[in-house]
């Protein structure tokens, strides 16, 4: 069995999905996703220059050997363009694999752990007021865990993961006005003084079932993490997300001797080398690694295994911007892992979205149900992809309130 045409795809309804397309002399055909959120074109020249033509030609069964090849073969290893190339590459090998054995992926991976995997959403507001009717929509429609971002008063510019809509948050975090950055400022002492105390108003208003999520966004130094972490203990959230920047492995150590507020890191890591110590001194309770940023299935499935051992949970990356391909892997992934915890999940199922990538997965009470198709079980319709093509867009720079550049 041979590998004939490896094709990449760029565009998609307000979203610039890179797909890769693996054919094959047998009739039967792989789909991955390689978006690397606002670096999209990067991901698809680097598929299509040296990714496409070396494929060509292999047995796309030896799906192990060809990560190896890619990946020790790159010579400069890991980094986010190549993993999420290598990521679209494994996804539509393992894609394959499923078609041929007429299985879906979850049962190649060991079988389903569970029915229906718990995600959350995004709830957002310009302040306390609208975030609380944010939350409200979602826990209508039957979520069980929600992500809260609100306004801080006197913040010169709105604060991470506040959307200017309510209810299902479109792609907020892309400004497709251009490729020049906008410009957020920052201030850390406002939002340590004023989020503790938003937070437990949420807390006592909504139910005690309700798992509420917190993302800091790289925002704080290691002390003042700890300290927030401390001072937020009360609220009880389910997560306290990405406290510090998170390149910095040993910065969790502070907030593990102050804290005991369950910590998730990872959505901008792309290898097991960047959360090998983190997991191995349990500095982390779940880690967000996306299968397309991480090198796809072969090399998560690496890194789920090593936080197996050591207690840490999953809770994938799910942001606006991965397309249904990844969330797919991801699924599969969910029903299996015996250390699943959560799934970030933005609504994806929009008709134009359903076109490009039609598949029976389901979305019910907050509870995501992986299809029972061979495979990944997402299609891709070419047809309608040529509906779409790449408009560059940017994520903000952040700076403080004197100018000096901090984490977006
Ligand atoms: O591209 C950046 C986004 O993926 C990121 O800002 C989203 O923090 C994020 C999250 O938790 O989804
Ligand atoms: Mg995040």
């Amino acid at each position: 069995m041979k590998i004939t045409a490896a094709k990449v795809f760029i565009g998609g309804p307000g979203k610039n999905y890179v797909t890769l397309k693996i054919e094959t002399d047998q009739g039967v055909y792989g789909l991955g996703d390689a978006t690397l959120n606002n670096r999209e074109s990067l991901t698809a020249k680097y598929l299509e220059d040296y990714i496409a033509p070396n494929l060509i030609g292999l047995d796309p069964r030896r799906s192990e050997d060809i990560w190896q090849f890619f990946y020790r073969g790159a010579y400069f290893r890991r980094g986010p363009i190549a993993m999420a190339a290598f990521g679209a590459v494994d996804m539509a090998l393992w894609d394959i694999k499923g078609k041929l054995a007429n299985m879906p992926l979850y049962d190649l991976f060991g079988g389903k752990s569970r029915e229906g995997a718990m995600v959350y959403a995004h709830a957002t507001g310009s302040d306390l007021e609208d975030l609380k009717d944010s939350i409200s929509y979602y826990v209508e429609q039957g979520y069980k865990a929600v992500r809260v971002q609100c306004g801080v008063p006197g913040m010169p510019s709105a604060s991470y993961g506040v959307s200017e809509t309510k209810g299902d948050v479109e792609n907020y975090i892309t400004d497709f006005s251009g490729i020049r950055p906008k410009v957020e400022v920052w201030d850390s002492d406002l939002y340590m003084r004023y989020m503790p105390k938003a937070l437990e108003e949420i807390r006592d208003t909504f139910s005690p079932d309700l798992h509420i999520l917190h993302d800091v966004h790289h925002r704080l130094l290691p002390r003042e993490a700890a300290a927030f972490a401390k001072s937020v203990e009360p609220v009880g959230l389910y997560w306290l997300e990405d406290p510090t920047p998170a390149e910095d492995q040993d910065a969790l150590r502070l907030l593990r001797q102050h804290s005991t507020v369950p910590v998730a890191i990872g959505e901008v890591f792309n290898s097991i080398f960047d959360c090998n110590k983190l997991i191995e001194n349990e500095l982390i309770d779940f880690i967000r690694v996306a299968v397309t940023y991480a090198g796809g299935i072969t090399h998560v499935k690496r890194i789920v295994d090593l936080a197996g051992l050591h207690h840490v949970r999953t809770g994938f990356h799910g942001a606006p911007s991965h397309s249904p391909l990844c969330m797919a892997a991801q699924a599969h992934l969910n029903a299996w892992a015996p250390n699943f915890g959560i799934q970030e999940y933005l609504v994806l199922g929009t008709p134009e979205c359903d076109a490009l990538f039609p598949s029976d997965h389901k979305m019910e009470n907050g509870l995501f149900h992986v299809s029972d198709a061979p495979g990944l079980g997402v299609d891709f319709d070419e047809k309608e992809a040529e509906r779409y093509s790449y408009v560059a867009g940017s994520h903000p720079v952040v700076r403080l309130q004197d100018g000096t550049l901090w984490n977006y």
